[in-house]
């Protein structure tokens, strides 16, 4: 076994990656960007290596600085994590010709799954089933077309070198085919620089279910499945397994499948096989076929540990240090069920807009597993993926796991950045959801009742506005308390007419404009007049944050902010975070009318539209495409206004 590890990557994941590797007696490095320097990952291992600036293509992506520092610190093997250099077949060549171990699965096997045409035509020779379509070499428009109208309507259009819809086209009428492929192709081309597509049979109402595998170079096996359907543009938002409906005879083909898949490559390490599933008829033996391959540990494994029992990383290290599987398939087996929620720094109502802040506080019920990359009083920066945690829970049924599931998430305490921590209890309240009834539609089928923002109970009010004016803490203001009645001060929520009075040293009276005043009392939390239960908040970060099933941030009004934002915001678009700026679509001289839109910048994997705050004449366009821009960046400017 290793005697030393260097952790390429940040976040949750190099802390999951160090908790194990500690437990197994390992001594691990971290690597960090200047902005990652006070960061979780880096207090957690025995040592650390500074690599570059905060871009991740100064930094996390410098597999070359990466590998010094290896070498540098005596680390033996390099832990890729997720994302980053973990599929890079470039950088696993470079890990082994440095003499040091890659823990995951060899260069080829990535570059045999990196293409979707070769990937499908090899899972093909190997006997995994694959979606009907064509994933040939030629690209003549008129060939393709043609292909088309074999498989039959609706098909699918996708890029071969795409991941997660870029480069894809539904084509329901064969009138549109061609400009369909045309603007794949275009999009394709953009993106990866490879123009190439398949076609395929549209599978209508899909659900997302994958297979962990793991293989040693020459045997694998499969640890059950994950059912990814709750998604929201290509982005897991809960993950489960096993997956719902899933039947025995269903279970072992696909598992069959997966091992073979990984067996067809050689695969070594921790693998998931991807299969699209047609739900529109149940669950069926011959309703799955192979979508792709993610050669690496994936964000969501925690569900399938929870419910198998192993230490995925473990089994990791154990067999990168040349060990053979742990386990035989016969050995595994499924207790319970385990759910996954991915909690976001972002701005769910604003449509998901990545969000950043300082966490001001950060508290999780340890009634559930939450790996966290993060503590209280860290920055959420724009420079990295916004995710805060993952809260995972088992139980012995469905139901119970999902109960505990939304109990975990009334028990987790963020203030200090808006989360999407609503949005998930909502999810994990869902009907539909609740009886196991999901695709991969769920999510935008019912965004609206998903992201409605409840009108706030008066006791929310009340209990917002003591919490406003400190009334919380230890020592209770006794200002404005007077024994000859009570004096009533405006509570500074931006927003609502809200007035509170102070009538003892723990207690106060709270009125929203003109509604009858509520009582607040402090007594280990705020006990509120009308509220199911003691209540739980805090004022920080600019904000009141109320914790609980329906968490609440209320922002406290703050002068300085209203008067810039009044001021010359409106007359320049500023980059609201780094990116690359994909598309400008106006010109010096142009009229726009207020909301407009002025261009498209690309961060954090999301594109943001940008607007015009007001009507105007653009007087400056300061970015062209393709420019990689700092938060900030002044991209569009409009004229005075006259
Ligand atoms: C499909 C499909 C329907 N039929 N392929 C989306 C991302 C890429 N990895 C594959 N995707 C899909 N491929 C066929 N033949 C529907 C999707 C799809 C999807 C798949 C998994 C999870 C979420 C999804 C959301 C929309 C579309």
């Amino acid at each position: 076994m290793f005697d030393k590890i260097l952790i390429a990557n940040r976040g949750e994941i190099a802390c999951r990656i160090i908790r194990t590797a500690r437990a197994m007696g390992i001594r691990t490095v971290a690597v960090h960007s200047d902005a990652d320097t006070h960061a979780l990952h880096v207090a957690m291992a025995d040592e650390a290596v500074l690599i570059g600036g905060p871009a991740p293509r100064d930094s996390y992506l410098r597999g070359d600085v990466i590998i010094r520092a290896a070498q540098d610190t005596g680390a033996q093997a390099i832990h890729p994590g997720y994302g980053f250099l973990s599929e890079n077949p470039d950088f696993v060549e470079a890990v082994e010709a440095a003499g040091l171990v890659f823990i995951g699965p060899s260069a080829q096997a990535i570059r045999a799954m990196g293409l979707k045409d070769a990937a499908k035509a090899l899972m093909q020779e190997a006997g995994v089933p694959v979606v009907p379509g064509y994933h040939g070499a030629n690209q003549d428009p008129e060939h393709l077309s043609g292909a088309a109208d074999a498989i039959g309507y609706p098909v699918l259009i996708k890029a071969v070198a795409g991941g997660g819809g870029k480069g894809m086209r539904l084509v329901e009428d064969p009138a549109q085919f061609m400009d369909a492929l045309a603007s794949a192709k275009g999009e394709a081309a953009t993106a990866f620089g490879n123009d190439a597509v398949l076609i395929e049979k549209y599978i209508i109402k899909p659900r997302h279910i994958e297979m962990q595998v793991f293989g040693d170079g020459t045997d694998a096996v499969h640890l059950f499945e994950r059912d990814c359907s709750l998604q929201r543009r290509h982005q897991k938002v809960i993950e489960e397994a096993p997956a719902p409906g899933m039947t025995e005879e269903m279970r072992a083909a696909m598992g069959q499948a997966a091992v073979r898949a990984a067996k067809a490559i050689g695969y070594k390490g921790a693998g998931t096989v991807e299969f699209i599933v047609d739900g529109s008829r149940g669950l069926r033996p011959d309703g799955f076929w192979f979508m792709e391959m993610n050669t690496r540990l994936q964000v969501e494994h925690p569900v399938t540990e929870a419910i198998t029992g192993v230490d995925l990383v473990e089994w990791q290290l154990r067999v990168a240090a040349g060990e053979g599987l742990p386990c035989a398939q016969e050995a595994l087996s499924i207790t319970g069920h385990a759910f996954e929620a991915r909690l976001y720094a972002e701005d769910v109502p604003a449509g998901f807009l990545p969000a950043t802040g300082r966490l001001e506080h950060l508290r999780f019920p340890d009634t559930a597993r939450a790996d966290t990359g993060v503590r209280a009083g860290d920055v959420i920066s724009p420079w990295y993926d916004p995710m805060i945690a993952k809260i995972i829970t088992h139980g012995p049924t469905r139901a119970i796991a999902l109960k505990r599931l939304e109990a975990a998430l009334g028990g987790t305490q963020v203030a200090g950045s808006v989360t999407n921590l609503a949005f998930l209890g909502a999810l994990a309240r869902h009907d539909g959801f609740r009886a196991g009834d999901v695709d991969t539609g769920v999510i935008a089928r019912d965004l609206d009742s998903l992201v409605a923002v409840p009108e706030l109970a008066p006791w929310e009010w009340a209990a917002a506005a003591a919490l406003a004016i400190g009334l919380d803490a230890i020592r209770a203001p006794l200002a404005g308390f007077s024994t000859s009645g009570p004096i009533w001060q405006q509570v500074p929520l931006a927003d609502v007419d809200l007035r509170i009075a102070v009538t003892g040293p723990r207690a106060a009276l709270v009125q929203v404009a003109g509604q009858d005043p509520a009582v607040v009392a402090r007594d280990d939390g705020l006990r509120v007049a009308g509220a199911p239960e003691l209540v739980c908040g805090v004022c920080a970060g600019g904000a009141v944050c109320l914790f609980g099933p329906v968490p609440r941030v209320l922002a406290l009004v703050d002068p300085l902010h209203r008067a810039s934002g009044a001021g010359a915001g409106a007359d320049v678009v500023l980059a609201p975070m780094p990116g690359l700026v994909k598309a400008i679509f106006v010109a010096p001289g142009e009229e726009v009318a207020e909301g407009a839109r002025l261009a498209i910048l690309e961060a954090m994997k999301m594109e943001h539209t940008l607007v015009a705050a007001r009507a105007g004449r653009v007087a400056e366009v300061l970015a062209s495409p393709g420019a990689q821009v700092e938060a900030g960046a002044a991209l569009v400017r409009l004229e005075d206004e006259a």
